[in-house]
């Protein structure tokens, strides 16, 4: 018995990204990037980890596709890979990288699957990050070019479009923390590249509503559920500056065209507020079709006096945590969708990612039996369920991830697939959670 039905036309879904799992990195004329270039200097990634084979999925898609078909899958949320469609970034076009997608497109199409494509996932050709990367407004114009030769191509085959993951860990993890690529530690400069992707976010949404396309166009931000360590008045305003800083900054200028002033106020006293002006407010402020989201876990935090520049440190709590060690707090799924519903006007809301790595192993039957991400993914489920129950506008969910793959600094070390990857042969052995969310599909819904 179904116990908890979904709406009928919710979209369940799988999802990866580019570098994360295509490997090929120099193959078929694709150009450099910079987790490319990141990836190569020692030091960055757990254990010199990089994307060069990952789960060689360039030249393994149409078996992984075989999978997704077998499992029922019939949403698939991928990105392109920027360099492999302008190897310099801009300019010339490398036709093998379109041949490429488009082969990927049809084989899903072929299948009855339903592609949705992210045009950034982070990974920026290296000779665009060479004249300023994101800190440059010319990227921003060649985000355009890309994304309009994107839509050209592919524009009629794909009903749902993202222009970029995750703008939070772009700026904040590439420019401010340098844990990501390019590996810049500059607050100011973190929240210039946070404006310029947006207005590049912007930029392309106008440009898809010009081009008449049919599908749907929006954005994935990795939004937290922020709770505050006490009642003090001093951790209440650290949460409430820490949601400002990774929530309400991109939701606000996306979605009400404007940064929040107690934000604008503190970044300006510590000198990192970047230049804007209200053009480009306007063009953040494009509308969208729905808002992407991404959750994993929640921020508890605290005011710190010494935690530079926001003051505000993160609590590490003696909860049950994935392999990533993120507290596992399914409820704060449900906070955070009941709170953009209501500050944000009842928007769509797709979760774009939502997932957990554990220490997966293969038994002496070689099954995966991984019954502690069932148990996520359930509660999880629960919770999106709940919310839809309460009047959120959520229409649909991507597991991440398709396949285990190259979790960024982590390397090879933390495993999101609900498919295991074997990386010394390339086998996929399809888990216990893949057949477990295969059911899920069937019966569009969770049963006790
Ligand atoms: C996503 O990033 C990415 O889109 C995807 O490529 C990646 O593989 C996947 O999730 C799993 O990591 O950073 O300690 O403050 C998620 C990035 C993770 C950033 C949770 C904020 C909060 C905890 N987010 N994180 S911490």
């Amino acid at each position: 018995m179904v116990k908890y039905k979904f709406p009928d036309d919710f979209i369940w879904g799988v999802a990866t990204s580019a570098y994360q799992i295509e490997g090929a990195y120099n193959k078929d004329g694709k150009g450099e990037n910079i987790w490319d270039r990141f990836t190569s200097i020692p030091g960055n990634i757990y254990k010199n980890h990089n994307g060069n084979v990952a789960c060689d999925h360039y030249h393994l898609y149409q078996s992984d596709i075989n999978i997704l078909k077998e499992l029922g899958i019939k949403n698939y949320r991928f990105s392109i890979s920027w360099a492999r469609i302008f190897p310099d970034g801009y300019g010339k076009v490398n036709q093998k990288g379109i041949e490429y997608y488009r082969r990927l497109i049809n084989a899903l199409l072929d299948k009855g699957i339903q592609p949705a494509i992210t045009l950034y996932h982070w990974d920026l050709p290296q000779e665009l990050q060479d004249i300023g990367g994101w800190t440059n407004k010319k990227v921003v114009d060649y985000f355009v070019e890309y994304a309009e030769l994107m839509f050209k191509e592919f524009g009629d085959l794909v009903p749902i479009w993202i222009t970029h993951n995750e703008p939070w860990v772009v700026s904040i993890l590439g420019h401010a923390w340098g844990v990501h690529a390019p590996g810049i530690k500059d607050y100011k400069i973190a929240l210039k590249v946070a404006h310029n992707i947006l207005l590049s976010h912007g930029k392309v949404v106008k440009l898809y509503r010009s081009m008449s396309l049919k599908g749907k166009i929006g954005i994935t931000l990795n939004l937290s559920s922020i709770h505050s360590a006490t009642d003090s008045e001093k951790d209440l305003l650290a949460a409430k500056i820490y949601d400002g800083f990774m929530n309400r900054w991109f939701l606000d200028a996306i979605l009400k065209g404007s940064y929040p002033e107690d934000m604008k106020k503190l970044y300006n006293e510590l000198n990192i507020l970047p230049q804007f002006s209200d053009d480009d407010m306007k063009i953040i402020n494009e509308r969208i079709d729905f808002l992407g989201i991404n959750y994993y876990t929640r921020s508890v935090v605290k005011y710190d006096e010494n935690a530079y520049p926001l003051k505000v440190s993160m609590l590490d709590l003696d909860n049950p945590k994935t392999d990533m060690g993120w507290e596992i707090y399914p409820k704060g799924l449900y906070e955070l969708l009941i709170n953009l519903h209501k500050n944000y006007d009842g928007i769509d809301i797709l979760i774009t990612e939502n997932g957990a790595a554990f220490n997966d192993i293969v038994n002496y039957k070689g099954k995966v039996v991984d019954d502690y991400r069932i148990d996520y993914l359930y509660r999880h489920l629960l919770e999106a369920y709940r919310a839809i129950c309460d009047g959120v506008n959520l229409k649909g969910y991507y597991l991440w991830s398709f396949l285990d793959n190259f979790e960024w600094a982590e390397g090879y070390s933390k495993r999101f697939g609900i498919v295991f990857v074997d990386y010394n042969t390339q086998k996929r052995i399809i888990k216990d959670s893949a057949y477990w969310y295969s059911d899920v599909i069937k019966n569009n819904g969770i049963t006790e």
